[in-house]
């Protein structure tokens, strides 16, 4: 109730801020891309993980306004990030709740590019695999028109909901991120692991390149790059950092 209150307040008083988490290749340990995490940071109680007020945004509704600002904040932000890391191109990703998925959601998302000057393939969007197949037909829908604006979307969390397979092979989708629990268990799990080999096929099978999220260990990372996964995501090589921080991230250890 209390933290309900202060969340009205927290986007004119500037109390939100976004980490980001660097997207690594596994063909080349090149940074391919970012992850954009909101963060929220309370006056008395620090800095809160959006787990705990997520849901508070969505039940009132005030997902929407913190979604425009988070797309309108990464969007300022990308020139500095590219430069920190000393790259030249590569997408920033931008969770959405299903609560975002509306018609209006096509234009916050061409706003944040016209109004930064970025290309389209700067942005990406995430969503989770059940927000994904709550409504098919309205995510096909906006799939389509974020595609025809040139704005991938990935399915994040992807192995955790009941994706209809049918619906999955006609969205078009940018990736496929392999939900951490699978990648937590996949060395100690000969099942976790039959999965994420199997997600690698079936991604790759449509033609997607797939994410292995909280990659945290060596031999992780070992095993997904033999299965042939793309991209892995995770505190092996960096846990979300704010933008200033980003030109410190250690390459040393992947
Ligand atoms: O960063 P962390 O692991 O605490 O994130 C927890 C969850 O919050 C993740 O599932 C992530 O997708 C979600 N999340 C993080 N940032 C945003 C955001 O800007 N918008 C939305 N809708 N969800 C976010
Ligand atoms: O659901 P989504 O994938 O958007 O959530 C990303 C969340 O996962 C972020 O809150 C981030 O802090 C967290 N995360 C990122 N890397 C790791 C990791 O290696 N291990 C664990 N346990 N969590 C991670
Ligand atoms: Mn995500
Ligand atoms: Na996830």
């Amino acid at each position: 109730q209390m933290l309900e209150n202060y969340l009205y307040n927290a986007l004119e008083r500037r109390q939100f801020e976004i980490h980001y988490q660097p997207q690594v290749s596994l063909r080349d340990g090149r940074i391919v891309g970012l992850e954009a995490l909101l963060r929220w940071r309370h006056p008395e109680h620090g800095l809160i993980n959006p787990a705990e007020f997520i849901p508070l945004l969505e039940e009132t509704g005030l997902i929407e306004p913190v979604g425009v600002w988070v797309l309108q904040q990464v969007g300022r932000d990308y020139r500095q990030c590219l430069g920190a890391l000393g790259e030249t191109d590569f997408p920033v990703a931008v969770n959405v709740s299903a609560r975002q998925l509306a018609p209006s959601l096509i234009g916050q998302v061409a706003a944040v590019l016209k109004d930064n000057a970025l290309e389209p393939h700067c942005l990406k969007l995430e969503l989770t695999e059940s927000a994904a197949m709550d409504d098919p037909a309205r995510t096909l829908s906006l799939f389509d028109s974020l595609q025809e604006l040139g704005v991938g979307v990935c399915i994040d969390d992807f192995g955790t909901g009941y994706s209809s397979l049918a619906y999955l092979a006609r969205l078009p989708i940018a990736a496929l991120k392999i939900d951490r629990s699978f990648i937590g268990n996949m060395m100690t799990h000969t099942e976790d692991r039959e999965v994420v080999s199997a997600i690698v096929a079936l991604a790759h099978n449509l033609g997607i390149q797939v994410i292995a999220e909280g990659v945290e260990t060596p031999s992780q990372w070992r095993a997904l790059r033999e299965m042939g996964c793309d991209v892995a995501q995770g505190y092996l090589c960096s846990r979300p950092v704010p933008l200033a921080q980003l030109a410190d991230i250690d390459r040393t250890v992947w």
